[in-house]
């Protein structure tokens, strides 16, 4: 081989690999997982129930003790009517209660103007409310002024 041809190898050689670390670069954020942190009291069990089903379904949990729930939900204008166990912080959003993962899926690509998503209370059926029957529940969207829809029917 001549000298030029070596370094025009050399080159190509370059730019493949250059060409191989941008495309594993440009793959990354699709193989993170979504973090979301929830805030709940260290002896909850169905928030811990919640908590892994979120970990099955790919999130990155950050699962913060608290003493007083109250504190957050009103920091973060969850409607007092709307309170349930939990609450949580993703993307910009607040999850309150045993929202389904799906639901959050739905939540984070659609992105409606809302605060957050919220199944009030603990119905049973829903994500960690594993038990004997089922309620019928709804996923509702809600503001801090107090106002809701419905995001999803359960
Ligand atoms: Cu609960």
């Amino acid at each position: 081989m001549s000298e030029s041809k070596t370094t025009l190898y050399s080159i190509f050689r370059l730019l493949a690999v250059m060409i191989l670390v941008t495309g594993l670069a440009a793959c990354q954020p699709q193989t993170q997982a979504q973090e979301i942190t929830v805030y709940k009291s260290a002896t909850c069990g169905c928030c811990k129930k919640w908590v892994r089903h979120l970990q099955d379904n790919g999130y990155k949990v950050i699962a913060i003790n608290v003493a007083d729930i109250k504190t957050i939900k009103t920091k973060q204008g969850v409607p007092g009517q709307l309170a349930s166990c939990h609450t949580a912080l993703v993307d910009g959003y607040v999850i309150e209660g045993h929202v389904p993962a799906a639901d959050i899926k739905r939540l984070l690509s659609e992105r409606p103007k809302t605060k957050g998503i919220a199944v009030p209370g603990m119905p049973m059926g829903s994500p960690g409310m594993k038990g004997m029957g089922r309620d019928k529940y709804a996923v509702l969207t809600f503001n801090s002024n107090g106002s809701t829809g419905v995001f999803k029917q359960h």
